[in-house]
């Protein structure tokens, strides 16, 4: 008879190890032999491996591990090759893209942000060869290909942010620079640059995604846990066969605000609001300094901000002779 575990009573087991079904593909080179860690099934499943990661996620490790080492090292000369300056102030060292002056220069001067170009090179090649990577596995487990399409939202964002948007604006200076305060730096300058970033309509929606998505995944969460007693962790056996966890879940919202999601619709929901989330993001990031040069006029002057008293700053784009 199937056991009720939750965290309260939670029983570890150690049987022989768990395979999965094999990959539909043909493809089944899994590495090593699985072992158990008491420590790490306090927090998810105790058998570790064995994994998977064939050409594509070799691949990708090594260019990762190239970008991850050239950013290093840039850092490291930075501080002269001191080692204890490097450890003191790794958080606010950086590897920045080319000035303007290089435009969109394939090779600038390596000390001049070619290195930086060669690291975003590696990282992207890391970054989508590993997005192929979730597309094939899942595609050879014969499942849905929706995390690849989540991450591609995630991606997307990335691109806008160092490469398309940098391409439209015509040069690599306008990209993120790597490094932990540095893009936090990039950031805030980049909304004040651009006239506020409160003000671009597409931040907004971001943060209305990003917002709900921690709050629909705290109801999920607790939703869920809070049926555990009654078998609701089997939430997709719960959709075709819908017990009293389900229906005591349901009950529960549609008392507190008279409306529920079904036990399949609320990860929709989670889907589309983390999607969405980068998704709009991406698109407000795209259109500031191309189509927008300024947030918080364009806002006043299309009623999304009110029209305060002369600053004197006059938006150029309203003088004669500007182009539409
Ligand atoms: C918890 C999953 C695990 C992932 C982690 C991140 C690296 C970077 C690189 C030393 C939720 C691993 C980090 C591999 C190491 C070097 C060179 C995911 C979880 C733990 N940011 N950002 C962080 C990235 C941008 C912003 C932290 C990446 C934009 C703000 C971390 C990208 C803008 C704040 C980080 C990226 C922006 C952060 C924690 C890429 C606008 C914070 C991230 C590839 C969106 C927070 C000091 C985290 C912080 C933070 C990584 C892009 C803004 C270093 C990889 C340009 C305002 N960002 N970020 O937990 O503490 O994510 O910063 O686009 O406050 Mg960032
Ligand atoms: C970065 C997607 C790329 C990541 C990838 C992951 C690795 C690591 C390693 C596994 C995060 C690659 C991973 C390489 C591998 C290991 C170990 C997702 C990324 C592919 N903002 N803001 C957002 C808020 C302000 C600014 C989004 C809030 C100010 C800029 C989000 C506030 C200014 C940008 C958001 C606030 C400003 C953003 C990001 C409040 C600064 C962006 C969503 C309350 C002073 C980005 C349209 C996200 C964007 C963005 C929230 C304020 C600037 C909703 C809550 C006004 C420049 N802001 N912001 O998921 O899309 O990012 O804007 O003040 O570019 Mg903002």
């Amino acid at each position: 008879m199937a056991t009720y575990q939750n965290i309260f009573t939670q029983v570890q087991i150690r049987g022989p190890a768990e395979y999965g079904p094999p990959a539909l593909d043909g493809s089944d080179p899994r590495i090593g032999k699985p072992f158990y860690n008491h420590w790490i099934g306090k927090l998810g499943n105790a058998q570790i491996g064995p994994i998977f990661l064939g050409y594509l996620g070799s691949i990708a490790l090594v260019f990762g591990t190239l970008a991850f080492v050239i950013i290093g090292l840039n850092m490291w000369a930075s501080v002269n090759w001191n080692p204890i300056q490097f450890v003191r102030q790794l958080f606010w060292l950086a590897l920045e893209p080319p000035p303007p002056q290089y435009g969109l220069r394939v090779l600038p001067p390596l000390q001049e942000g070619g290195w930086w170009l060669i690291a975003g090179f590696f990282l992207t090649t890391s970054i989508i060869l590993w997005w192929v990577r979730t597309y094939l596995r899942a595609r050879a487990l014969k499942m849905g290909t929706h995390v690849a399409w989540a991450f591609a939202s995630a991606i997307w964002l990335y691109l806008v942010l160092g490469f398309i948007r940098p391409i439209l604006m015509g040069s690599w200076s306008e990209a993120v620079p790597f490094g932990i305060f540095p893009h936090l730096d990039w950031t805030a300058a980049f909304s004040i640059r651009y006239g506020n970033l409160f003000y671009n309509p597409f931040h907004a929606l971001s943060i209305v995604f990003l917002y709900g998505s921690t709050l629909l995944f705290a109801m999920h969460g607790a939703t869920i846990l809070a049926v555990g007693r009654y078998g609701g962790e089997r939430e997709i056996e719960q959709i075709v066969d819908r017990g009293t966890a389900t229906e005591r879940a349901a009950l529960f919202w549609r008392w507190t605000m008279g409306f529920n999601a079904t036990m399949e619709s609320i990860h929709r929901w989670a889907w589309w609001f983390a999607v969405l989330t980068t998704l709009t993001g991406g698109i407000g990031i795209l259109i500031t300094g191309t189509l927008v040069d300024n947030w918080f006029l364009w806002a006043q002057q299309h009623g999304y901000a009110p029209a305060y008293p002369s600053t004197g700053v006059i938006d150029p784009a309203t003088l004669p002779g500007a182009p539409k």
